[in-house]
């Protein structure tokens, strides 16, 4: 219930977003008698996959691994269908969480947060939002608005002038879009492009991709759940959550067998045959040093591309499909069902934007500069803003009215992740300097809420109304983060790990390489050494 004594906060906590986790972050809260408003920008719950509507949009991780584990009843009554839930499925899952916990009644919906400024007299936070007349305030506030949900489209020269349709897949109409009969073209080929070509391409007319930047594409190797496994699973689903949260991303996958570079070239291929076979991120983590040595990867990169030879029949396209001058994984794999098949087809033409950029678009279309491409629909699959981009779209202000943006200017400085010096009692779940985007992003997310929550029991029982990180100990986690990541592979390709994508945006490695079961082992210390890193009054 909100608060209607002028001397008090409206709420206790204000949670933003309404996804996996904003959704765990309102139930834990609830449960703790403190009151809770969550504002969220879309129609419903869903986060992520409330936007991500595109055709053939999945997740790619395990659907029995991405799922909450914080309720034994919910994860035994769940009924997964296949192996990779779709985004529907997921969806329909957030909604009965939302339902099951009678989350509903404590979201404003279709209401997104445009401001939250901290009062230093008061100690609150003011949110503001652009419903206008709602302005609340809150003694806590949760940032639970993701780290892949700010969309952008590419400054091309004339996009306004496209007289046909254009899209976004993170920003995907929800009543779904017929591509029948249409001259459909597709910019981006990441995760979202490699999921929606295959599917647009039965549909559609004609279908043009745009790539700039060819990806691994690992095969999915989907395919239906049956009865008897998914109830192995949930018979054994408390060891294999322990197994998950002390992992190194979240997720089970078979350990690597060995060293590429110390296994004879035949023995090597065929492990690579096997995760091949497997299907999904396990081929990723087939040899131990794959993610750590340059020669290692190199041999799993070649084994890619001869699988992109071997299955695309003009050899000109399979040669612009191929990635090369940068690592495999560090731009993140893209799994896909039929992607390179797809080139195969009469109606499916690729365009090579390193040999043949584009030059504008136009009112018919897209020209590069050999030529016009006809087009009805434009369908961009270009990505985000990562990691700060939503937070950087609220206008949030510290001690002294300081921003965030301006603080942020040079990258992104947390501690763990969570908090931010000159920032109290403001906690981002899944922020930069977290596992977050290197993991299953359901398992970081129940580890940073229950962590959360834990810190802010631990504040009420010790009668503290205000906590906040130190600069020292951002500072110190700043160059543990910087430290593990000098030298990865990470840094040999322009990602959106890194900022890349962004023009302008400063090139730092935003996540914490460390791993999901390291980094949980390390906020389990600094809580038991009562919550070291942070003020409190
Ligand atoms: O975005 P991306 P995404 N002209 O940034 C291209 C998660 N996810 O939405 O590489 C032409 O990866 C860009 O080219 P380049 C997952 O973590 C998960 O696909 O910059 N092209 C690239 O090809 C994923 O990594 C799932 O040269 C332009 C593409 O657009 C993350 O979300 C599904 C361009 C953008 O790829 C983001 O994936 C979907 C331009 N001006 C997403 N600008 C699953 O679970 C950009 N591009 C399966």
């Amino acid at each position: 219930m909100p608060n209607n004594d002028s001397a008090e906060p409206t709420y206790d906590v204000v949670v933003v977003g309404a996804g996996f986790a904003g959704l765990y972050a309102l139930h834990s809260l609830r449960r703790r008698g403190v009151s809770v408003r969550l504002f969220e920008a879309g129609a419903g719950v869903g986060g992520t996959w409330f936007w991500n509507r595109y055709p053939g949009a999945r997740c790619d991780v395990d659907s029995a691994d991405y799922s909450y584990s914080f309720d034994d009843a919910l994860q035994q009554e769940w009924e997964w269908t296949e192996r990779y839930p779709t985004q529907p499925e997921i969806l329909r899952y957030l909604e009965h969480v939302a339902d099951r916990f009678g989350l509903r009644e404590d979201i404003t919906f279709g209401t997104r947060v445009t401001s939250a400024h901290f009062d230093e007299q008061s100690g609150l936070w003011t949110i503001g939002t652009d419903a206008g007349s709602e302005t609340v305030t809150a003694r806590w506030t949760v940032m639970a608005t993701g780290a892949l949900s700010t969309a952008r489209l590419p400054a091309i020269d004339g996009l306004d002038s496209f007289t046909g349709e254009i899209l976004h897949t993170a920003q995907w109409p929800t009543d779904g879009v017929d591509f029948t009969g249409k001259r459909v073209g597709v910019v981006g080929t990441g995760s979202s492009g490699v999921q929606a070509i295959p599917v647009i391409a039965q549909q559609a007319d004609r279908l043009t991709v745009f790539q700039r930047t060819p990806g691994f594409v690992i095969p999915a190797r989907n395919r239906p759940l049956d009865a008897g496994e998914l109830a192995a699973i949930k018979s054994d689903y408390p060891a294999r959550r322990q197994l998950q949260r002390e992992s190194h991303g979240g997720w089970i996958l078979p350990p690597p067998v060995g060293s590429a570079l110390q296994t004879e070239p035949e023995v090597r291929v065929k492990e690579y045959e096997a995760r091949w076979a497997m299907g999904g991120l396990a081929f990723q983590t087939t040899f131990d040093d794959v993610m750590t040595d340059l020669a290692a990867n190199e041999t799993s990169a070649d084994f890619v591309r001869s699988k992109i030879r071997e299955t695309v029949t003009d050899p000109d396209t399979a040669e612009s499909l191929c990635p090369k001058g940068y690592p495999l994984g560090a731009k993140r794999v893209c799994i896909g069902t039929d992607y390179y098949e797809t080139y195969n087809r009469d109606n499916v033409a690729l365009v090579d934007l390193r040999s043949d950029p584009i030059a504008e678009i136009v009112p018919e279309g897209v020209r590069t500069e050999s030529g016009l491409h006809e087009l009805d629909t434009l369908v961009f699959a270009t990505g985000f803003d990562a990691l700060t981009g939503a937070l950087g779209a609220i206008d949030i202000r510290g001690r002294d009215g300081t921003t965030l943006r301006e603080t942020w200017r040079d990258g992104p400085r947390t501690y763990l992740g969570v908090a931010v010096a000159g920032f109290p009692n403001l906690f981002v779940i899944t922020g930069p300097g977290s596992p977050s985007v290197l993991s299953n992003v359901v398992v970081s997310i129940e580890q940073h809420v229950e962590w959360v929550v834990g810190y802010l029991d631990h504040l009420r029982e010790h009668g503290a109304r205000l906590a906040e990180a130190t600069t020292q100990a951002q500072d110190e986690w700043g160059d543990h983060l910087t430290t593990i990541a000098a030298g990865s592979i990470y840094q040999q390709a322009d990602s959106w790990y890194l900022g890349a994508n962004v023009p302008g945006k400063p090139r730092v490695f935003m996540p914490y390489l460390g791993g999901v079961g390291n980094y949980r082992n390390l906020c389990a210390r600094i809580a038991a050494d009562g919550y070291r890193g942070f003020t409190t009054t």
